[in-house]
């Protein structure tokens, strides 16, 4: 069995779990921050055997689209700690995926 650890944009989420549960995969959704942008996203949990895992991959990439965003990021002049906004353009994956091995996998 496979973990699927998939980071979206809130934006895709939805319709990915639709077709996910469509298709009868099992899924948890966890609300994330990206560390860079300090942005919401979403994380979500799959867990599927070994054989599932194309489809759920392939699942992902029909849903999930690369964005760019302009975002402003805060930055510290020295001295006096004042902050200046600058923009910033930022391609944004459709998603990253981690895909790990389950040594076990128990329902109670
Ligand atoms: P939910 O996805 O909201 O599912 C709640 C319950 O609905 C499940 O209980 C199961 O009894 C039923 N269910 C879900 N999908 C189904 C389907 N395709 N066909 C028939 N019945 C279905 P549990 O199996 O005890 O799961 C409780 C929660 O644990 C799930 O909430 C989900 O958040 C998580 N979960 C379970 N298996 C998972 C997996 N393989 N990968 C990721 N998360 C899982
Ligand atoms: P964030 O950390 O908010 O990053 C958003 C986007 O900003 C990234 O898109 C990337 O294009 C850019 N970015 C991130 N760190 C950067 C840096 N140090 N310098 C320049 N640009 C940077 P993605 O790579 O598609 O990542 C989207 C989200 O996926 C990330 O949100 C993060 O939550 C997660 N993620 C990506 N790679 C990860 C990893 N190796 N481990 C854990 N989470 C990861």
């Amino acid at each position: 069995m496979k973990l699927v650890v998939a980071i979206v944009q809130d934006q895709d989420a939805g319709s990915l779990i639709v077709d996910l549960t469509d298709k009868e995969f099992r899924v948890t959704k966890l609300a994330s921050t990206g560390g860079f942008l300090k942005a919401g996203n979403t994380t979500l949990l799959i867990g599927v055997e070994d054989e599932q895992v194309p489809d759920v991959v392939r699942i992902i990439e029909e849903n999930c689209k690369t964005r760019e965003i302009t975002t402003s990021l805060l930055t510290v002049t020295m001295p006096g700690d004042t902050y200046i906004p600058y923009p910033l353009e930022v391609k944004v994956g459709g998603a990253t995926l981690f895909i790990l091995d389950v040594e076990q996998h128990i329902k109670i």
